[in-house]
């Protein structure tokens, strides 16, 4: 193992305070040795009690800092490319949550840059392939326990949405973990999608459609649906079922404490996405702090984020016409196969 990852975190919001948190309590052989937000107050307010990390306002000043040797990008998708192409040409390791970047092209230009430095150095952010549920299904789908698997159902329901979350963002910050999921289970690309709108909740902010029902086929014909809701109001749900020949595997049901009282029985709903997937966002960290430590990196890589970023794209379009949108790709470079 080299030395300890001293971490530059870019973006103090939900998911990067979340992140500084875990580095700072949980996760082994890693440091935060800067925050960058925009809002410096809030640079300052999340370094409290880490000793020697510093806040600032500039991504820039951040990778130019000697004391800085990785970094985790937790901005909005929007402003990932320009700290993913110089953090790689820092050659550091990068943690990016997703989107890698919001479309294909932007998506495209990283994996070149990648390509021509030579080397993996980003992991993109996709936690759910470090949940226990998910490892689990995918050994099923690998083993072919339950023989081929033929069709998986998805259920993705948010309570309600922040404010500034446009109709494509059901798409591409939302269903992008589905897409990701689907390669992941069943190890293909993508190729098609198709997006319907049915009948609306009226508690949707203007401009959202919400619900959608998203249709997607992978290259051997497995289909998969996902029904995306994300202001469901009651709570947060995450859920799959399998289909395969020889029966059905379901995950993300509501876990206890189960009660009985007062003539009612039941128990919690998950409010967020903190609380559902927290064990696999501690799992995901760790494994890429070690595989940093080792020059490697230990999940999803900058091809699964142009992919992705690809099925959105044509999820997006799908949005607008209705029709079943075809998946274009690039030929896979050989960095990543
Ligand atoms: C959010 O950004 C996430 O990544 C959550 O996992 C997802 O459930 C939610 O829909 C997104 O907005």
């Amino acid at each position: 193992m080299s030395e300890t990852l001293r971490i530059a975190v870019i973006g103090a919001g939900r998911m990067g305070a979340d992140h500084i948190q875990r580095l700072n309590t949980r996760i082994h052989g890693a440091e935060v040795a800067a925050v960058v937000d925009v809002d410096l107050a809030r640079a300052q307010a999340a370094i409290e009690g880490i000793p020697g990390a510093v806040a600032l306002a500039d991504a820039e000043e951040a990778l130019n800092n000697g004391d800085v040797n990785a970094v985790l990008i937790a901005t909005p998708g929007f402003l990932h490319e320009d700290i993913l192409l110089k953090a790689l040409a820092r050659d550091i390791p990068i943690l990016c949550e997703k989107p890698m970047t919001p479309d294909a092209e932007s998506s495209w230009k990283i994996v070149q840059a990648e390509e021509k430095l030579g080397r993996k150095r980003i992991q993109v952010g996709f936690m759910r392939r470090f949940d226990a549920e998910y490892a689990a299904l995918g050994d099923i789908i690998q083993n072919q326990e339950l023989g081929e698997l033929l069709m998986l159902h998805h259920q993705h329901r948010n309570p309600t949405t922040p404010p500034g979350f446009t109709n494509e963002m059901l798409i591409n910050d939302s269903v992008v973990h589905e897409f990701d999921a689907i390669r992941f289970f069943t190890g293909e690309e993508i190729t098609s999608v198709q997006v319907r709108l049915g009948k609306a909740t009226k508690n949707a902010p203007a401009g959202q459609h919400d619900p959608q029902h998203v249709l997607i086929e992978t290259e051997s014909g497995v289909l998969a649906d996902v029904e995306i809701f994300v202001n469901a109001k009651y709570g947060y749900e995450v859920g799959t079922q399998a289909s395969f020949e020889e029966g059905t595997v379901s995950i993300g049901g509501d876990k206890g404490p189960y009660t009985r009282t007062a003539g009612r029985w039941g128990g919690n709903v998950t409010p967020g996405f903190e609380e559902r997937f927290g064990a696999a966002y501690d799992v995901e960290i760790q494994a890429w702090v070690d595989a940093a430590r080792r020059g490697e990196i230990g999940g999803p890589t900058a091809w699964d984020g142009y992919a992705t970023a690809a099925c959105c794209e044509a999820g997006v379009e799908a949005q607008k016409n209705g029709e079943k949108v075809a998946v274009k790709l690039n030929a896979k470079p050989a960095l990543y196969s």
